[in-house]
């Protein structure tokens, strides 16, 4: 039997499945009172628990010395992202101590330790309720971690992190590129078959039709061979 042949009576048989497109309003990661797990504080004496969040333990900042004092995440699979949008809120216990000097860095890198982006929030001045929000783009397909901290000296001391959320920017699948590796192959159409069999949770909507079906496993080999 050829090849195509196979390909066409593998279409055939996962047919009937429709699954919904993946989503984005589900956290990768998320820091809460309920949620620490594999978070670190990197502060001598520090820890990240419920009761550190509750008063106002976990804060981020460099002192004159240069001794950072970090806030890293676990991992997350960024497979499907093709940014993060992260949501940091930040309470602020002596607005007249940090207004205007409070910035916070959000660091990505990749699995091997490697700073792969970076950006800088600015405080709101005399807001106690700091939401602190950014858009990292994810360079390619892969895990990567978080790492926040206060670059300035001295700023941060009357703030604590109270809770992060960081959401994916779901990947546009309609390049075929599913897998976000730069290529449109047959790993693609693999990631295609598996999201629609529920294996995966990459966003694979190749024709962006709003349903993740046989008819993208058609597109995304259409698309292989018309290149
Ligand atoms: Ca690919
Ligand atoms: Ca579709």
């Amino acid at each position: 039997m050829k090849k195509r042949h196979i390909t066409l009576l593998f279409i055939m048989c996962i047919a009937a499945l429709r699954v919904p497109a993946a989503v984005s309003d589900v956290p990768l990661l998320r820091l809460t009172l309920t949620s620490t797990d594999g978070w670190t504080y990197h502060r001598v004496g520090g820890e990240l628990s419920r009761e550190a969040l509750q008063n106002y333990r976990v804060t981020l900042l460099t002192t004159e010395a240069g001794e950072a004092c970090t806030l890293e995440s676990p991992l997350a699979d960024c497979t499907a992202a093709d940014s993060l949008r992260v949501d940091l809120f930040y309470r602020v216990t002596d607005l007249g101590y940090v207004a205007a000097k409070l910035a916070l860095k959000v660091d990505l890198l990749n699995a091997q330790g490697t700073l792969v982006g970076s950006t800088l929030i600015p405080a709101q001045a005399d807001v106690y309720e700091q939401h602190m929000i950014c858009t990292l783009p994810v360079p390619k397909a892969g895990n990567y971690y978080l790492l926040f901290s206060a670059p300035k000296a001295d700023v941060a001391d009357h703030a604590s992190v109270r809770s992060v959320y960081v959401y994916p920017a779901t990947r546009d699948a309609r390049s075929g590129d599913v897998n976000g590796d730069g290529q449109v192959d047959v790993a693609d159409v693999n990631g295609v078959i598996n999201a629609v069999l529920g294996r995966s949770a990459l966003n694979a909507d190749v024709n962006g039709d709003g349903q993740v079906d046989v008819a993208d496993v058609n597109a995304v080999i259409n698309l292989i061979l018309s290149n």
